[in-house]
């Protein structure tokens, strides 16, 4: 075993931490011939004293798996030693909504937090670091720490759109009848919000045009588009607590598209800093359809066109991510 590497993962006490770091540590994700150590990240004690106990708990269960690929557990509430030489930030930990706090507040008490990541980041992360951002509001979140972190280069930083990705190809799976696997070409455009605009136009089933296989195009617009967006908002309202093991598996998703490339002909799709492509202003972090090269890289599929719904779609997510950057303008260095 020569191979190692370092994950920081925050918020590490929550619960999408709670099924994202056995899997991390198990070896699925980079092999078993990979050490991983993981650095661990939470909210200092003065600050809400359960996080840390609670971080301490989860580390002893990761101890008590006695994973060959694990190496090291490094649990911290200080963000220099999370981000110390890490490969791999995966940016879970978020300030939730509080009773009676408007989105404003929500954005910018966020955009508090991942301006003091985005730096730590670059002052202390290995020089190829990858990061994804999954804490809410994550596209706007990631904008914030990518401005206050541009040591680190853009085509490194992303927000996950990998579980909306999961949920607008699962619901087209079961609608056709037909496996998972033989539903490729989805994209997700925009913002990770009930805004983005699951597309089903681009989709294939079986190879096909997924509105050949699916010819209802009325379910497709009125029950599908929204059933995806507002996937998130149904899954508390049955489990009285939002997705955990479906978003760790789109972050383990995520970065395992990383590591291997894309399959010929199809994409995925992540929220990535725009260049300014299909008339996103440059610099936001927009979902898009995007293949890896397998090398940790990730790059947009262009030429895609959208229909006139898909296009007031499109305009819908683009302007709520507009609003966000507007919201947090204060905050952006130049
Ligand atoms: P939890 O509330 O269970 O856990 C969040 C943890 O983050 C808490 O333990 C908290 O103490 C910690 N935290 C807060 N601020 C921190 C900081 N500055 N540094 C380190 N840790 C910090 O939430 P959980 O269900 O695990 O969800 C985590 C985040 O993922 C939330 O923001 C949630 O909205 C977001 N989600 C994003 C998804 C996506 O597709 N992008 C889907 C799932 C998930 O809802």
């Amino acid at each position: 075993m020569s191979n190692v590497v370092r994950v920081a993962v925050t918020g590490a006490a929550g619960q999408v931490a709670y099924t994202l770091l056995p899997r991390l540590a198990s070896g699925e994700v980079f092999g078993p011939n990979t050490k991983v150590i993981l650095q661990l990240l939470e909210v200092p004690r003065s600050v809400f004293p359960k996080a840390m106990e609670g971080l301490e708990g989860v580390a002893m269960e990761l101890e008590d798996c006695a994973f060959p690929t694990l190496q090291e557990i490094i649990v911290t509430d200080d963000e220099n030693t999370a981000f110390n030489g890490v490969n791999y930030a995966l940016l879970v930990g978020a300030a939730p909504r509080g009773p009676g706090m408007e989105r404003k507040d929500l954005l910018m008490k966020n955009a508090q937090i991942f301006q003091k990541q985005g730096s730590a980041l670059a002052a202390k992360a290995a020089t190829g670091v990858r990061i994804l951002v999954v804490g809410n509001p994550c596209n706007t979140n990631c904008l914030i720490a990518y401005r206050n972190g541009k040591d680190i280069p853009q085509n490194q930083w992303g927000a996950m759109t990998r579980l909306d990705h999961n949920r607008a190809v699962g619901a087209l799976a079961k609608k056709a009848g037909v496996a998972n696997e033989e539903v490729t070409n989805v994209t997700i455009w925009g913002n990770h919000s009930n805004t983005q605009y699951p597309d089903f136009t681009n989709a294939k089933i079986k190879g096909k045009p997924a509105t050949e296989v699916i010819t209802d195009r009325t379910w497709l617009e009125t029950v599908y588009v929204p059933q995806c967006q507002e996937r998130g908002k149904a899954i508390i309202n049955k489990r009285g607590l939002s997705s955990a093991f479906s978003a760790a598996n789109g972050a383990l998703d995520h970065v395992k598209s990383l590591l291997k490339p894309t399959p010929a002909g199809d994409w995925t799709s992540a929220a990535v800093i725009s260049n300014g492509e299909y008339g996103v202003p440059k610099g936001l972090v927009f979902g898009y359809p995007v293949r890896s090269d397998g090398q940790g890289n990730l790059s947009i599929v262009p030429g895609l066109s959208l229909d006139t719904f898909g296009k007031s779609k499109f305009d819908a997510t683009l302007k709520e991510l507009l609003e966000e950057q507007d919201a947090v303008k204060d905050l952006l260095p130049s």
